[in-house]
């Protein structure tokens, strides 16, 4: 028999796309795991993003408006404990709704630096920001905010303060929460403050309400993950046959978001075999929940000294602000 040649299929997998990671390979190994998993940084493309701006907007999901209402109602408390002539720098610049209270209410502000991995995103949003705040020089970074970065050479001599909002340190494990903490001291330095919005453990009822909105929009962010797999892995991933999952795990005290395989199946991801049985999950999505003082706990155990802390009338959600006691890391010399 003469040797074939092995037929490319249209969606082939150049070893490029295989780069340490990239959406092809973190999705090969994290459906290859036991339980199977995803990160949640890959629900962000435009169609997730859009989603997301959505969901802060669902009557069930109250942490956007909490928060908001909170850096709003406390702007002025919030800005006194922010020095004068202070650079502010935000990890994963996202609604700059929540940066304008502090822009506005920190009229002495230097610079603001909002970090973010996506640099077309950062550019708009600097711009805009130059129009309305020209006193501010804006500094972006296009870089992954939870690795070490470099500040730009402007704010080497400002006092710094971090902004963190959004309760997105809830997406991190709480032993890689306090390393992110750690990591932003350093970068921040001795002396700097961290403004940082942080979920509340609650009722679970209004929890999990927020992660299963009426109009199904959590449940399409969440789908839209295998979506983005079929377009963009040649994967085929049956969507009917994959349901949203979300619930709040008591004793971890977070929600977990899955999608559920509705049948025994096989799929295909980037070239790989993926088997499912009948109800396993693909794990998408943790949000931990805190209490006031477990957070203050996980801050100061890396040399974080909370300052204050507010909430909203119905103690659905927190705002902190820290200040860096430990040690800070400066730029090599050149
Ligand atoms: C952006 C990570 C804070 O956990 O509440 C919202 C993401 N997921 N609904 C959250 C999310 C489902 C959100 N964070």
């Amino acid at each position: 028999m003469r040797p074939t040649a092995l037929a490319r299929s249209r969606f082939s997998i150049e070893p490029d796309q295989l780069e340490a990671g990239s959406f092809a390979a973190e999705a090969v190994a994290g459906l290859t795991k036991i339980p199977k998993r995803l990160p949640p940084k890959f629900f962000y493309d435009s169609t997730g993003s859009d989603l997301f701006e959505r969901i802060t907007a669902l009557p069930e999901y109250y942490p956007t408006r909490c928060e908001l209402s909170i850096l709003r109602e406390r702007a002025d408390e919030i800005a006194a404990l922010i020095p004068s002539g202070a650079a502010l720098i935000e990890f994963g610049s996202g609604s700059s709704m929540k940066t304008r209270t502090l822009l506005d209410a920190a009229r002495d502000l230097a610079a603001y630096v909002p970090v973010d991995i996506s640099a077309e995103f950062l550019d708009a949003q600097a711009a805009n920001l130059r129009q309305e705040y020209p006193s501010i020089a804006m500094l972006p970074v296009a870089a992954d905010f939870g690795t070490a970065f470099y500040l730009p050479e402007a704010v080497a001599d400002m006092p710094r303060a971090g902004f963190f909002p959004g309760s997105t340190i809830g997406n991190l494990e709480p032993p890689e929460a306090a390393v992110f903490l750690r990591q932003a001291g350093k970068i921040l330095g001795t002396g700097a403050v961290f403004v940082v919005g942080v979920d509340l453990i609650k009722d679970e009822k209004v929890l999990n309400k927020a992660y299963n909105d009426s109009a199904g929009v959590t449940a399409a962010f969440n789908r839209n993950l295998l979506v983005r797999m079929n377009r963009e892995l040649g994967a085929d991933f049956d969507l009917a046959s994959f349901e949203h999952h979300a619930f709040f795990n008591r004793e971890l005290h977070r929600i977990e978001m899955h999608l559920a395989s509705l049948k025994r199946q096989r799929v295909q991801v980037a070239g790989a075999h993926v088997t499912f049985r009948v109800g396993e999950t693909i794990h998408t999505e943790n949000s931990y929940k805190y209490t006031i003082e477990s957070l203050q706990c996980l801050a100061r155990s890396v040399g974080w000294t909370p300052l204050n802390v507010w909430t909203d009338s119905k103690k659905y959600f927190s705002v902190h602000v820290l200040k860096f006691t430990g040690e800070a890391v400066r730029r090599p010399q050149q």
